[in-house]
């Protein structure tokens, strides 16, 4: 839903988010625990239970219960249980789902300035990302979401992603011409697969494994562990890694939903979320390892890319296609570095 049917149609999609959010909850005064009602919050993630997101859902899940006294309950759906990031982003805009963790590049269709991730090169590290997310402009972002109806609560890191291919072995920029690609369901990657000459697919990430089995797409792009817990490298052996984005995970709830929070409880919410950054960040970490290692004893060529050059020149194009959209984001990216 764009913002402006959102915003039409927001009077009824309100109402109905405040029944639908705080329903079945009961409310009343606890002790303790900041005081304020009882809820119950479904939050959707993609991910199976041991990937890094969701156990930094997890956390956030309990340092919510715990710090709100057992008030507050957050129930974890993994493995796209209430459906794929698309679908699950227009129902938490709703309020018809209150929380989930996704990747910025499905958000941006509802919150344009989030598009910006998805261009290919704009951060030279993991840390010059988290200096920018961490930064007033990173949080103005987040900030940023409540134009389309929901509350970006924190970022989770996302690692790098990569090309990866059945058939083809991708070792320079050029052997991606006219190869069909899955992308993720946004503007820019269409964008940005389309500028290096190859053909993309915007597709549910639960399709990719058929599409590739099937050969109705060549290749894919991901980081190592959703290459590696998705199964892709079974239908795709071939992961050049030229490391071409980094797009931000965020948390989010629906703004209605918050806003009917006391203060007290939305700073518990609020620093929850933050609090289970770290906590993800170093599952992050641990996981990209032990997942390389993984991908390497089955067998996966892996492919590095020893001079990123060629491949940054290459997608110059649109980087200036967007400078009209993203500029004035571009630069303070810049300046994070
Ligand atoms: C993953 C991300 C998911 C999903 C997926 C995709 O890296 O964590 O939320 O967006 O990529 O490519 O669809």
């Amino acid at each position: 839903m764009s913002r402006e049917e959102f915003l039409k149609l927001s009077g009824v999609g309100l109402a109905g988010a405040a029944m639908l959010g705080l329903s079945g909850c009961g409310s009343g005064q606890a002790e303790g625990g900041g005081g304020g009602g009882e809820y119950t919050f479904r939050l959707a993630e993609t991910h199976p239970e041991d990937y890094p997101t969701t156990q930094g859902d997890q956390r956030f899940a309990e340092l919510v219960n715990e710090r709100s006294d057992g008030r507050i309950t957050i129930e974890v759906f993994p493995n796209s249980q209430l459906g794929e990031e698309a679908s699950v982003i227009e129902q938490v805009q709703t309020g018809a789902i209150e929380m989930t963790r996704v990747s910025s590049s499905p958000m941006s269709e509802f919150t344009p300035n989030l598009g910006v991730f998805g261009l290919p090169f704009i951060f030279d590290s993991a840390e010059h990302m988290w200096d920018f997310l961490n930064g007033d402009d990173g949080q103005a972002l987040l900030d940023g979401l409540e134009s389309s109806g929901f509350k970006g609560l924190t970022y989770y890191d996302p690692g790098a992603r990569s090309f990866y291919t059945a058939g083809t072995e991708v070792r320079n920029v050029e052997d991606l011409e006219g190869l069909k690609f899955r992308v993720q369901q946004s503007d820019v990657s269409v964008a940005f697969i389309e500028a290096i000459g190859a053909s993309p697919t915007p597709m549910d990430y639960g399709e990719v494994y058929s599409g590739l089995q099937s050969g109705l797409i060549d290749g894919a792009e991901n980081n190592p562990p959703s290459y590696y817990s998705a199964s892709h490298y079974e239908v795709a052996q071939n992961y050049t890694l030229d490391e071409h984005t980094r797009v931000p995970e965020v948390l989010i709830m629906n703004q209605n939903t918050w806003s009917q929070l006391s203060g007290e409880d939305q700073e518990l919410i609020q620093q929850a979320a933050q609090d289970s950054t770290p906590f993800q960040r170093e599952r992050w970490d641990q996981r990209v390892e032990e997942d390389m290692e993984n991908l390497r004893s089955e067998g996966v060529n892996i492919i590095q890319i020893d001079d990123i050059e060629p491949w940054r020149e290459a997608v110059q194009p649109v980087i200036e296609r967007f400078q009209s959209d993203y500029g004035e984001i571009l630069d303070q990216i810049e300046s994070a570095k």
